[in-house]
């Protein structure tokens, strides 16, 4: 049953899907949005039994628009500096799961959209989708990470054309830039998101999970450090069955079985 007020919670063959569900503002993450993301994520670190995780908007209009501006218009110096720490850390969060996150973008994904996209592994947009951080023209930066994670995906010079132009690029120049991965006709991101989960649910979950923490780590520390945690991850991987049933596997020439996380 779904718990929540404005997301819906799917499950699906081990893949759960979060659709942040406030299509009368355009999916904009108002406080109340936030804390049940934040509520949500803390349950699926926890929740073995899923693989893949993917955030989508409702309705084909928007991702998610960005934070709510109505609620932010009268905030004073301390109110958005908690707001952007509270937003900052629901992110970092996600960003930390222990499974994959995909985010199927449908429509504007702008400011703190734009953002939740970015804290996924990897972005599906439908042609549809515009993507932008238009903080400058409202007078304010990035509070959820943006003006940081742009620029470690796209590079700092493109990272600060949008960050000082405030535009919104479609889809196929999201794409070009590497903000994503892949671009659909309209009304698919979420299928396609699906399609990916599975593939990445049919790998084993141990080497998945190791994957992406040694992506993560090393992106925040030197090339030695990250390169020396590979070797660690790789060796882990020795003492776990998966590194065992995936070898045996390829030797018997049939397809491993892997167990869930
Ligand atoms: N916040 C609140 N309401 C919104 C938002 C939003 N971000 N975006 C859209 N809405 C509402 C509109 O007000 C409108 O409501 P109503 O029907 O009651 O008037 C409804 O959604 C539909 O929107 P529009 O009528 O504007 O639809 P259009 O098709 O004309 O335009 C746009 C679509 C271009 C997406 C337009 O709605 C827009 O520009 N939205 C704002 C986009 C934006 O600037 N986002 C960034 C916000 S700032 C941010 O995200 C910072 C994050 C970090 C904050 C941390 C600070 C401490």
């Amino acid at each position: 049953m779904n718990t929540y007020e404005n997301l819906l919670v799917e499950h699906r063959d081990g893949i759960a899907i979060v659709t942040i569900d406030r299509p009368k503002a355009l999916n904009a993450l108002n406080a109340a949005t936030l804390a049940e993301l934040s509520k949500v994520v803390g349950t699926l670190a926890e929740d073995t039994s899923v693989q893949v995780v993917i955030f989508t908007g409702r309705g084909e209009k928007a991702f998610v628009a960005g934070a709510d501006i109505t609620e932010m218009q009268a905030m004073s110096a301390t109110e958005a500096r908690n707001w952007g720490k509270f937003g900052q850390k629901v992110f970092a969060a996600i960003e930390a799961l222990p499974q994959p996150v995909i985010a199927a973008v449908n429509g504007f994904a702008l400011g703190g959209g734009c953002e939740l996209a970015m804290a996924c592994d990897i972005r599906i947009a439908a042609e549809n989708a515009r993507f932008g951080q238009p903080e400058s023209s409202l007078g304010i930066t990035p509070g959820f990470g943006g003006s940081q994670r742009l620029p470690r995906l796209v590079g700092t010079g493109r990272a600060k054309e949008l960050l000082f132009t405030a535009d919104v690029i479609d889809a196929a120049e999201a794409f070009r830039i590497g903000l994503v991965n892949k671009v659909v006709p309209v009304g698919r991101a979420l299928e396609e998101a699906l399609a990916m989960a599975g593939k990445i649910a049919s790998r084993s979950p141990v080497a998945v999970g190791y994957c992406k923490a040694a992506a993560n780590e090393g992106m925040n520390v030197d090339l030695g450090s990250a390169i020396a945690y590979e070797a660690e991850l790789f060796g882990l991987c020795f003492a776990a069955p998966d590194q065992k049933e995936g070898m045996t596997a390829f030797v018997e020439k049939r397809k491993p079985v892997y167990g869930t996380r």
